[in-house]
């Protein structure tokens, strides 16, 4: 089998709150050859241009120090300021300074000067999410010939947002670069199929278009999942028990609703308290009967807009804290800090409402670890937007438009009050879903299209070119010698845009 190489900003082990997704990647790492690459998470004078490779939990690790300038400019500048905001749809709150641009490639140029010395023939390179969208590039520039793929965590923008990013024709050039690319959701993939669609009509019309050609590059949709069977023997874990008996003792028999999200703009948390005043409001008789937490640790704090969400957050906590409680209830707690997956799937069990309500997510793995950690005899019930990638995959959730607080609103009252029949069997087709989308296929499939050179197979798709021999002799200048997978071929959507590529 190929050795792996995982490339992703930070490496696992290092970040605060080590999701689903680190636990699956060091998973299938540790079945194979290979090592994970990425930023340390300390600086140095200057750029550093050689990994340092350490075992950290039995895995391999390659990393390199970054200078704090570089850092500034490549994380909290483009990736975080220009690009999180426009691929959220959230132009708003793009703050584009010209000089980030050049950061951003030049650690990405960096990254690749250290991999290129510990890369050898036949390995598998995977490239994870917005922060590195160039390093193909980078890395066929220095005449790696080796299969490389990308995944991208987040969603694809519109047409227009993409248009609104400095320099998105060189993001897209560099993203044809990869032999696969993989989105969460099929609204990333149409959305990428508009940009090539929305180009075609401006040269139709007579202007000059950005022809982007996807050449052999395979463009498909991997939705990610989490491992719910772990997740299920989490909730009735000793220490999931201990956090479910805690916050059970305090709500002496109130239903529970919960939030769990990283403070971010993109989870939609004001809106979501502002739902939670309306069900109040609007149902009195449920005002001592509930009791909701949310719980949201900051993060990227050093970044203006997230201490504005985080402000935001704290004043509709207040209000609605200050408006409904009495002196022996709390309508609302806030809790601003990260927990253990064990205690997070002791308080998913016991919540009889799981609200995951983004304004746009790429999939939202918090969905799926709340489904995985019910109690199948007395589940909860899932309310989701249908702006998080999970909506096309949980069709048994009530979804919501996060927008539309009185729906929302709405939505939790039939949580409430559904009856345990209906919350069994919305519960069983959710636990299905998680289950065939589950971390471990998710890696394998992404894997297995990327190392044979074809898309990921779905049902009834009968022209997917998925028997074709290995891809592995590409160049910097295009790739020759591989067999041509146009993404018209991957159309299901689009089928006249066919002529577009032909
Ligand atoms: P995130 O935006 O970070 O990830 P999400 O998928 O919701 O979002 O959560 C990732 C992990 O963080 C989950 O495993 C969750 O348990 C953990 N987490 C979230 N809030 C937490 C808290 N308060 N305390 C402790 N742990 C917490 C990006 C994209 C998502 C995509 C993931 C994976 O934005 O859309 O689902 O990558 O691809």
């Amino acid at each position: 089998m190929s050795r792996l190489i995982i490339v992703s900003n930070r490496i696992p082990g290092k970040s605060p709150a080590a999701g689903g997704l680190a636990v699956a990647l060091k998973k299938t790492l540790s079945t194979r050859d290979g090592f994970w690459f990425g930023w340390s998470g300390s600086f140095s004078e200057k750029p550093e241009k050689k990994a340092r490779f350490e075992t950290i939990d039995g895995l391999r690790i390659g990393q390199i120090d970054l200078t704090r300038a570089d850092h500034a400019a490549y994380y909290a500048g483009f990736s975080n300021s220009i690009l999180w905001p426009a691929f959220h749809l959230r132009l708003d709150l793009t703050d584009i300074q010209s000089h980030w641009y050049e950061g951003y490639r030049g650690v990405n140029a960096q990254f690749a000067d250290a991999l290129v010395e510990e890369i050898e023939p036949g390995d598998i390179i995977w490239v994870h999410d917005y922060h590195l969208i160039p390093l193909a590039t980078e890395l066929r520039r220095r005449n790696i010939r080796n299969r490389i793929g990308f995944y991208l965590h987040i969603p694809f923008p519109t047409p227009d947002a993409l248009n609104a990013i400095p320099h998105h024709e060189d993001l897209l050039k560099d993203l044809v670069a990869y032999d696969l690319v993989g989105f969460q959701a099929h609204r990333d993939l149409v959305a990428f199929n508009e940009f090539i669609a929305h180009e075609q009509i401006v040269a139709e019309t007579g202007g000059k278009p950005f022809v982007v050609d996807p050449g052999d590059t395979v463009l498909d949709v991997f939705p990610i999942g989490s491992d719910p069977e772990a997740f299920a023997r989490l909730g009735k874990s000793a220490a999931a028990q201990k956090m479910y008996n805690r916050v059970a003792r305090g709500l002496n028999g109130r239903a529970l609703v919960l939030g769990v999200d990283r403070l971010d703009y993109s989870k939609g948390l004001p809106q979501r308290i502002s739902a939670y005043e309306k069900l109040l409001e609007n149902n009195a008789s449920l005002r001592r009967t509930v009791h909701m937490i949310q719980i949201a640790p900051p993060s990227r704090d050093t970044i203006k807009e997230y201490q504005v969400i985080s402000d935001e957050l704290d004043s509709a906590v207040g209000r609605v804290i200050g408006k409904f409680s009495e002196p022996d209830w709390l309508p609302l707690t806030y809790v601003k800090r990260a927990y253990g997956q064990a205690s997070l799937a002791g308080l998913y069990r016991l919540a009889r409402v799981g609200l995951v309500t983004p304004l746009r997510d790429g999939m939202n793995l918090v969905a799926h670890e709340y489904v995985g950690a019910q109690d199948p005899e007395d589940p909860g019930v899932l309310v989701l937007s249908r702006f998080a990638g999970a909506a096309e995959i949980f069709h048994d959730a009530l979804i919501i438009n996060p927008f539309d607080t009185d729906e929302t609103a709405e939505a939790m009252r039939q949580a409430l009050v559904m009856p345990l029949e209906e919350r069994k069997q919305r519960w069983r087709n959710l636990m299905d879903a998680a289950q065939e989308h589950n971390v471990d296929n998710w890696a394998e499939s992404y894997l297995d299209a990327l190392a044979h050179g074809h898309a990921a197979s779905s049902p009834g798709d009968d022209d997917t070119p998925g028997t074709r021999p290995h891809a592995t002799t590409h160049g910097a200048a295009g790739k020759p010698g591989t067999p041509r997978t146009s993404i018209a071929s991957r159309m299901p959507f689009f089928p006249w845009l066919r002529s577009v590529f032909s």
